[in-house]
């Protein structure tokens, strides 16, 4: 009997998926640029399943079903190149290539373009979970060609995590990279969720000066809320974990954030599409100065260690900032989301976002109850363009405005840094006042570059160019937006 997937890649992805999909009956043909790897995995995890390996990419071709599904779990850029190009002489037309890998989703463009072009479908698609995820359900968000999608559907739902009504994780999200795009904002958003976490963590230990064992208690109790999710239960059980000396282990490791790249590319994305990302955004920028540690050291030194004490009732601010991170969250997501409508709108993906809230609801790392009402807020209105605007998250929003501010307010007083949290009620701000000071920038372009401006008594579209100062000439800037 032929294989009815092949997986490249036995590292902690590949590894764990194959063991998923041959616990859902799926026989599996597993190989690895590395051979003696292909040994090690069909003598230690995968002894007495199903799996079988293939040593060179002829066998592995040879001992797939047709149309034959070949999954890479690889390095994601050149590393999938290589093995399309490999790939593509051994297959006939009509066969499946999907990259499961973290790959920047134009990459995904040009595979699947290139790739139709000689007849293989190509699928790329967000893989997450991680380890855990892999082995026992993960959220996977695929993307590509469509015709292939029918081939690769009733493994794909098979091995994905399932929502509490039993509903996959895992669904069609659209053409070319769009899989690869909502897996990318799903990690942008997964490092605004951990920076809110953080943010709300040093208030709680610098400003209220909480132990560690209070601080896992509040994380447990807000784990009961509207908070819930995947990222605040580990946070409890990470405050709560004690090194051998019995001390917290959180506080020994070096605060240094790490970071590969996927947060990056969100915001990279929203300043090329124009869309204010600011929360996710700021989370980026947040790892990086964490980065600069030898001058954060230098600078506390030269400006004096903040004395950043909050007074007042300890259980009233651990209320506002429950209510601060919950706000701050709705407008993360809220941003999140106008950024796959923009790219939906601009690449003709026609996402259905209830749908990716859904694929979000479990197997991944944002994975939260929230996610749930997200889903109905688009089930209402699927052309939603402000997700803060849906009754049940503008009543959040409308309930948490005075904790938010408060506590935003208080960060600024005491010098504690929340540059998520403080940015997130900056952008609803803006958003939700009618005449922004865009006006007076606009007046600055023309006076100094002659860029026009249009005016409110008179039709948008009709640029006007005044001779400010009476000097310059009457030769106006040609009107663009980059
Ligand atoms: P890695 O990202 O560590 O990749 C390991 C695999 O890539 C091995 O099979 C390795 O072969 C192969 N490889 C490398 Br590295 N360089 C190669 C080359 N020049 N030619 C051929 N093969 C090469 O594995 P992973 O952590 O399992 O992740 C797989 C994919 O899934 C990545 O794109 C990753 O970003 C993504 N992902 C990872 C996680 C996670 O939690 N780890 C979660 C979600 C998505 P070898 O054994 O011969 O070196």
């Amino acid at each position: 009997m032929k294989g009815d997937i092949g997986v490249i890649g036995l590292a902690v992805m590949g590894q764990n998926l194959i063991l998923n999909m041959n616990d859902h009956g799926y026989k599996v043909v597993a190989h690895n640029r590395t051979a003696e790897k292909v040994d090690e995995f069909l003598q230690g995890p995968a002894k007495g399943t199903n799996i079988v390996g293939a040593y060179s990419l002829q066998e592995l071709v040879d001992k797939l079903e047709s149309p034959r599904k070949i999954m890479l779990m690889v390095r994601a850029g050149y590393v999938v190149d290589s093995f399309i190009d490999k790939l593509v002489p051994l297959l006939d037309k009509g066969d499946i290539i999907i990259d499961g890998g973290n790959t920047n989703f134009p990459d995904t463009n040009r595979r699947v373009a290139a790739l139709k072009e000689k007849g293989i479908h190509f699928i790329g698609s967000g893989v997450s979970g991680g380890e855990e995820g892999a082995r026992f359900g993960p959220s996977i968000m695929p993307g590509g060609s469509p015709e292939a999608w029918p081939f690769v559907k009733p493994i794909f739902q098979a091995i994905s995590a399932k929502t509490e009504n039993n509903e996959p994780c895992c669904d069609w999200v659209g053409n070319d990279g769009a899989g690869h795009f909502v897996k990318m904002v799903h990690n942008g958003i997964e490092y605004g969720d951990m920076q809110l976490i953080t943010e709300a963590y040093q208030f709680m230990k610098d400003g209220l000066g909480m132990t560690h064992d209070e601080m896992q208690s509040v994380f447990i109790e807000w784990n009961k809320t509207e908070l819930n999710s995947y990222l605040v239960e580990i946070t409890s059980d990470i405050l709560g974990y004690k090194d051998t000396d019995g001390e917290p282990l959180v506080e020994k490791i070096l605060d240094t954030a790490g970071q590969k790249g996927t947060g990056k590319w969100t915001g990279i994305n929203a300043l090329d599409m124009g869309i204010p990302l600011t929360l996710i955004t700021e989370s980026v920028f947040a790892r990086c100065l964490s980065s600069l540690k030898d001058q954060r050291v230098e600078a506390e030194e030269l400006f004096g260690k903040k004395k950043s004490i909050v007074e007042g009732d300890k259980q009233v601010w651990i209320e506002a900032l429950r209510q601060a991170l919950l706000a701050s969250k709705i407008i993360s997501y809220a941003q999140g989301f106008m950024l796959m409508r923009e790219a939906s709108n601009e690449n003709g993906w026609d996402l259905n976002y209830g749908n990716v809230a859904l694929m979000w609801r479990g197997g991944c790392i944002i994975r939260s109850a929230f996610l749930s009402n997200i889903r109905d807020a688009y089930d209402i209105d699927p052309e939603l363009s402000f997700l803060g605007s849906d009754s049940y998250f503008k009543g959040i929003l409308e309930n948490s405005m005075s904790a938010w501010r408060k506590v935003a307010a208080k960060s600024m007083e005491v010098g504690i840094p929340m540059p998520s949290m403080t940015s997130a009620l900056t952008f609803l701000d803006g958003y939700t006042t009618a005449r922004l000071p865009a006006n007076l920038l606009q007046a600055q372009r023309d006076y100094f570059g002659a860029h026009t401006y249009e005016r409110v008594d008179k039709p948008k579209g009709e640029f006007f160019h005044t001779n400010w100062t009476g000097k310059g000439g009457d030769v106006s800037s040609t009107t663009y937006n980059s």
